[in-house]
């Protein structure tokens, strides 16, 4: 392979970019901080801080400050690129463009003055979370968990918070004393009602705080809009940067790869004081929930299905097992003749174009989408993308044995990384490496192990008969149930 230029992408640099390369189209230096967002990983940095650049451009209020929780994250890759980075569009059109609305990279180690500072600036107008589902410490039945490891810690520490439920919280509480108007707090993560348990969250942990005023402040006064978001997005890797770098001629350290497809749905109640969104591509709508139902439901039931069950047939990307026409048929058909069913819709969400788009998606040839990655967090995922669906088939009488499926294929592929010695990514990752290696492969002996996991199952569900027998009956014959 050549060698990949080594001068640096930095604003000093942008001249020496290939030609074609998308830029900033707006003068950075004078941008201001008008959005602090928590969990600035590659999904955000490809699909709401894109937004945010575009919208740049005609309104200068709107640069990000980034807030890094969960440390080791992006500052060393970004801070000497001088908070730019390459999105690399991968579809059947390839592009290039740099990004530069991120203004701000803090981190909550070190930085939490200044994070406060911003958190209680009155010209910080949203407060916007990318911390994935289990950033949301929340219990099998979608509240706020007060045993959770960093909630208890935050609720003796509340000014020097461990999840980014505690900062909001604090954010808000500080906002409060001094007698501001509150942010808008969106979540921008794969949880279904997202803005709904996000706001039970903080709405939780200020009532364990015990401080009831600033709990019917929250209550009264903070909105908390649902949204969905979506954009296949790959982990970056080494060739990522070596075919960035070879293609725009500067060496990007935090380069994001995506699809070209890009969507933002949000629930209309944003406020006149806030990003015009609309006005770049976001879709503002009273019904977004119908939408986020349907994305987590099938695009992401899909995507789990096609992890666990690929992982187990030996594919290692998202392409490779679409094109098992076996496997590919199976999920197809779970999308149309049972999740579809679940889903409410809405007005101009047509369900067979919308599967047949995600299936087209999944196939773009130009992207390497690695099933781990989509396994991961299986034990945060599951019930969003799969368990709801099947519990709300249960209560309609539907029949549930495609959708007991991705469940066995879970169980199977916990079961063999624990007994191959490979750990789990995934918050109940010790727990579910004993679970899986107590298991004997025998549906009798392994399935009540893991429905005792009441962070995954509820109650309800876990002691449902048609539940068990389905899931069970996959789990001891899964390459039968494919059909
Ligand atoms: C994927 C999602 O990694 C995963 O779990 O299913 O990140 C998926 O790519 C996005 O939700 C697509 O919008």
């Amino acid at each position: 392979m050549p060698t990949p230029p080594r001068t640096r992408l930095t604003q000093q640099n942008l001249g020496a970019l290939r030609a074609g390369v998308a830029v900033p189209a707006y003068d950075r230096s004078t941008t201001e901080v008008g959005i602090v967002h928590f969990g600035p990983g590659a999904f955000h940095r490809g699909h709401q801080a894109w937004y945010l650049d575009t919208l740049l451009a005609r309104d200068p209020r709107w640069a990000i400050c980034a807030a890094e929780i969960r440390p080791p994250g992006l500052a060393q890759a970004l801070i000497p690129q001088d908070l730019l980075y390459v999105v690399a569009e991968l579809d059947e059109r390839i592009r290039f463009r740099v990004i530069g609305s991120m203004k701000e990279y803090l981190l909550a180690s070190q930085d939490a003055d200044r994070i406060y500072a911003r958190l209680t600036q009155p010209q910080v107008k949203l407060v916007t979370l990318t911390i994935t589902e289990k950033g949301y410490c929340l219990d099998g039945n979608g509240e706020l968990d007060l045993q959770h490891p960093a909630i208890a810690y935050d609720l003796t520490h509340p000014t020097a918070p461990k999840s980014a439920i505690g900062w909001v919280t604090e954010g808000l509480a500080r906002r409060k004393a001094k007698g501001l108007a509150p942010f808008v707090a969106i979540s921008c993560d794969n949880v279904v009602g997202n803005g709904h348990k996000f706001r039970n969250a903080v709405l939780g942990l200020a009532q364990a705080r015990g401080d009831k005023e600033l709990a019917a402040w929250i209550a009264g006064e903070v909105r908390f809009p649902c949204t969905m978001v979506d954009s296949i997005t790959p982990a970056a890797d080494e060739a990522l940067k070596q075919k960035v770098a070879e293609s725009v001629g500067l060496y990007d350290d935090a380069p994001v790869q995506r699809e070209s497809f890009l969507q933002w749905a949000i629930e209309d109640v944003l406020g006149s004081d806030a990003p015009d969104l609309a006005s770049v591509g976001a879709s503002l709508t009273n019904d977004v929930e119908a939408y986020e139902q349907a994305k987590i439901r099938l695009l992401n039931g899909a995507h789990s299905t096609l992890a666990y069950a690929g992982l187990l047939a030996g594919y290692t990307s998202v392409g490779e097992a679409m094109n098992d026409t076996r496997l590919a048929g199976f999920v197809a058909r779970m999308m149309r003749e049972d999740i579809t069913p679940s889903l409410r819709g809405t007005r101009g969400l047509d369900f067979e174009n919308y599967i047949g788009a995600i299936l087209q998606r999944f196939r773009n040839p130009a992207l390497t989408h690695r099933l781990y990655q989509i396994a991961s967090d299986g034990s945060q995922k599951l019930p969003y993308r799969i368990l709801g669906t099947i519990t709300d088939a249960l209560s309609a009488g539907r029949p549930i044995r495609r959708l007991a499926v991705p469940v066995a294929a879970w169980m199977a592929f916990v079961v063999r990384e624990a007994k191959e010695g490979r750990a789990l990514n995934d918050p109940l990752a010790k727990m579910l490496a004993d679970v899986g290696g107590s298991c004997v492969g025998k549906a009798s002996a392994d399935l009540p192990r893991f429905l005792a996991l009441r962070e995954v199952f509820p109650a309800n569900l876990a002691k449902e008969p048609k539940f068990n027998s389905a899931v069970g009956a996959a789990y001891d014959n899964l390459d039968a149930f494919l059909d």
